[in-house]
């Protein structure tokens, strides 16, 4: 069976709030800034991905990375494997970290979903996932005791199981009175954890972190800079709290180090950062012999999919961030995720008006 052949590369920029805006102990992102991919092959066949810059300041060089690799995508056949060595081919001596690596696993993304659409199935399928409940947490803001407990209120009162704080106060006891505040909103039963988004230094950490070992949080993450392994292995040995994270680990190949020192109980990829589905693939096979349990990082659509993929499947990070240009968010019932109502790809189908609304 030949492949179809890719057409053209589409892309489109965006800036859609953030309500409430998210703030953390290392910046606040009050509106996403998004890439839109559409990925054309012959046929009607197309494939969709978002690509989130963070800042608006990277969002126009991130588009004009990804229109650029256009040229390379045009005339190709649609293997999203075949492609995603192409392009790591061809960037070798530039590198395929930040900005590079982004669009790569973006095109890598859209691919993925075109072959989806192509074979009719839905991603999970494709991916020959396992089809067992993913149970999805929902967050909190930098955002004081009384409205940290708000939130976590509303999250359990919606079903979901865990909540996630950000925290990283001046000091450790206001951190303790926000994980106390949850508690009390949420009950026994919510699994909570915190993120201290890297706003710590090793020594503090340990220090802090032992306040806040008896809490029964389910995990903490990011104490301190997401690419010192040494000292975040240092701190989890010193806690009994599981250390979680992932995030920032940009391919398989930082995720590999961050394993050969040991330095989380927990992993947490981020299918952007990780290289896209093709990056997510190699990076659960990397946790599933090291004996890690994966979570999610924002993408709840696609991420809800690739965690049917292996044994190490955890908890999904649920954002409703870019609900607003979506056809059809992920829905989550009762805490879990209902993955099975995608009927086709990954999940990605636009809501045409609201793009243009968002569009810059
Ligand atoms: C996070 C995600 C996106 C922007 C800022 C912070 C985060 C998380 O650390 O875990 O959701
Ligand atoms: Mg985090």
């Amino acid at each position: 069976m030949t492949l179809p052949v890719i057409d053209f590369v589409t892309v489109r920029t965006v800036l859609v709030p953030v309500n409430p805006p998210h703030r953390t102990a290392s910046g606040v992102v009050a509106k996403s800034p998004l890439v839109l991919i559409d990925i054309h092959c012959e046929g009607e066949l197309s494939g969709h991905a978002i690509v989130f810059a963070y800042t608006p300041i990277a969002l126009k060089p991130l588009a004009d990375l990804i229109a650029g690799f256009s040229d390379v995508l045009a005339g190709e056949g649609l293997s999203p494997v075949a492609i995603n060595q192409k392009l790591l081919k061809q960037t070798r001596l530039l590198g395929s970290q930040g900005l590079v690596g982004m669009a790569i696993a973006g095109i890598d993304m859209a691919l993925w979903d075109a072959l989806a659409h192509h074979q009719q199935l839905p991603l999970h399928r494709l991916l020959g996932g396992n089809v067992t409940p993913v149970k999805a947490y929902g967050g909190t803001g930098y955002d004081g005791e009384l409205e940290t407990a708000r939130q976590a209120e509303s999250w359990a009162s919606k079903g979901f199981k865990g909540v996630k704080a950000k925290i990283g106060y001046p000091t450790v006891a206001e951190d303790l009175r926000v994980i106390r505040a949850m508690r009390a909103a949420v009950g026994p039963d919510v699994g909570l954890m915190v993120d201290y988004n890297q706003s710590l230094s090793p020594t503090d950490a340990i220090a802090r972190l032992s306040h806040i070992d008896h809490e029964d949080l389910l995990w903490i993450e990011e104490p301190t800079r997401a690419h010192d392994y040494r000292n975040t292995a240092r701190i989890k040995d010193a806690i009994n709290t599981p250390i979680q994270s992932g995030e920032n680990w940009w391919g398989p190949e930082d995720m590999q180090l961050a394993l050969e020192a040991d330095a989380s109980d927990f992993v947490m990829p981020d299918v952007m950062k990780i290289g896209g589905i093709t990056g997510w693939q190699k990076a659960v096979h990397l946790a599933e012999a090291a004996g890690k349990q994966v979570s999610s990082h924002l993408w709840p659509e696609v991420s809800a999919q690739l965690l049917t993929v292996g044994s190490t499947s955890h908890w999904l990070e649920y954002v409703d961030w870019w609900n607003a240009i979506l056809a059809e968010p992920l829905v989550v019932t009762n805490g879990y995720c209902d993955f099975e109502a995608v009927a086709q790809g990954s999940g990605i189908t636009w809501n045409e008006k609201a793009i243009e609304r968002y569009r810059v």
